[in-house]
């Protein structure tokens, strides 16, 4: 599979949403990373539901890529309009029932993604690789932008890989935490195919978000 790239919307300028949405649609991006936080799960609030939701009627060709850091995801399923064409990451640590949310992403016609935090281990995919379209490994811990790489990242990421090679399915490897221009290659050679770019690349201060995703595409490829 192809290297594929998912800027982090909570990284972009804030006050020019839609304009910054554009550029990357325009540039071929192939996803838009949009983290969702509940303020319990994880110490923060970033990204509003509604806003989750209105971002849909300005893609062109992106689509969207939702994380969702909070307990029992599926009750903010509604309000993000989740559907076809959408990834969205549930936390194995923050739902009761993981099968049943993952079934009903399923059930909206879009793509379930399971997201583990850097204390858990990757053998918990094991219980759900029938269910699943990816898997999102966090490479620092969920909450905040702009954290050191975890430790352990990339023999986590390769131990995903091999579990999802043995299991001869079609499933993505997401990376999200610090994929920085000198550990973004790493990480895809570790394995990962999808590439979440934050204050450590595309959003680095300085430089152009036109020239920031063209070198990350070249170096993921
Ligand atoms: C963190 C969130 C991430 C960040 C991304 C930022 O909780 O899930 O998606 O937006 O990690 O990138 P960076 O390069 O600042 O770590
Ligand atoms: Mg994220």
């Amino acid at each position: 599979m192809r290297g594929m790239l998912s800027p982090s919307l909570m990284c972009a300028d804030m006050l020019n949403l839609q304009s910054e949405i554009t550029v990357l649609d325009n540039l071929g991006v192939d996803y838009l990373h949009l983290d969702f936080m509940d303020g319990k799960f994880v110490p923060n609030i970033t990204l509003d539901a509604s806003l989750i939701k209105s971002v849909k009627s300005v893609l062109k060709n992106m689509k969207r890529d939702i994380h969702i850091m909070a307990f029992e995801p599926q009750n903010y399923f509604d309000r993000m309009e989740i559907g076809s064409g959408d990834i969205v990451s549930v936390h194995f640590e923050a739902c009761k029932n993981v099968n049943e949310v993952l079934s009903e992403i399923h059930s909206r016609g879009a793509s379930p993604f399971i997201a583990i935090s850097p204390d858990t281990p990757a053998s918990v995919i094991n219980d759900y690789l029938d269910k699943i379209d990816g898997v999102l490994v966090m490479t620092v811990y969920p909450g905040f932008a702009g954290q050191p790489i975890a430790e352990g990242s990339f023999e986590k990421i390769a131990e995903v890989r091999k579990i999802i090679d043995n299991s001869n399915k079609d499933i993505i490897l997401e990376v999200d935490g610090h994929v920085s221009w000198d550990l973004c290659k790493k990480m895809r050679e570790s394995g990962a195919d999808l590439f979440v770019a934050g204050s450590s690349s595309v959003y680095s201060k300085g430089m152009k978000i036109e020239e920031a995703v063209e070198k990350m595409m070249k170096l993921i490829k």
